[in-house]
């Protein structure tokens, strides 16, 4: 892995270590797929925690190919709180002034008007969510914003790209590039924590994310 090892980025990976946010062991996650590790994002509960990620976000957003946008769409749940506290770093910290809207997992009939909540949908949109596997729950974010005929998806940020393949051999993250039109962007990819982990000689969890890598990852 030739990823640098952005100071910004090691804090963050040390202070997910330390809350538990992101852990290594055997997982299965939500596409069936076996995993070494599991960054869980619910975990991201205090203040502080919130804060670091926003900021995050924020940077990332502003110094990334995501283009201007005028609303930050979270899809439920974990999407919610991502979009809330980015808004709010963005205006504060950057002087970027966007709405933040998310949708109401309640209503079933989600192919019709669902239920959103804040911002009008319309305008250039950009979807956050935590993290980005096989893609299943990006495009069930996307399936949602195709209802509304005036909002026009134009970015996906995650919190973080895992770097595996899609449904084909490509990586999701080419996938939906591809097939969508728009970047994906993430705060912390794979071959960042591998990097950080190389760093620490933690090598017999790295051994096993470098297996995970090769059932998985993205072929080069
Ligand atoms: P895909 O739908 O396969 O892209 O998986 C992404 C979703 O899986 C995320 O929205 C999470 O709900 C969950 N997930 C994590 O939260 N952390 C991980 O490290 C891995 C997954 C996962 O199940 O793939």
């Amino acid at each position: 892995s030739s990823a640098a090892l952005d100071p910004a980025k090691v804090a963050f990976i040390e202070r997910a270590i330390e809350h538990g946010v992101l852990l290594f062991g055997d997982f299965t996650l939500k596409s069936g797929r076996p995993s070494p590790y599991f960054f869980n994002a619910g975990l991201l509960y205090t203040g502080a925690l919130l804060s670091t990620t926003a900021d995050a976000f924020a940077e990332m957003i502003t110094s990334s190919r995501i283009p201007k946008f005028d609303v930050l769409f979270g899809p439920a749940y974990k999407g919610i709180s991502f979009a809330a506290i980015t808004a709010v770093s963005l205006s504060k910290d950057k002087g970027v002034e966007v709405g933040y809207a998310y949708n109401r997992k309640e209503k079933k009939d989600h192919g019709e008007g669902g239920t959103m909540v804040g911002a009008p949908l319309k305008g250039r949109v950009v979807i956050i969510d935590d993290v980005l596997t096989s893609g299943t729950a990006i495009r069930q974010a996307i399936e949602i914003l195709k209802t509304h005929p005036e909002a026009e998806l134009v970015g996906i940020v995650q919190l973080v790209d895992r770097q595996e393949r899609g449904t084909g051999a490509r990586s999701t993250v080419q996938e939906v590039e591809e097939e969508f039109g728009v970047p994906v962007e993430a705060v912390l990819r794979m071959e960042d924590i591998m990097a950080y982990m190389e760093k620490q000689g933690m090598s017999e969890q790295l051994a096993r994310m470098r297996e995970h890598q090769k059932e998985y990852g993205i072929r080069k």
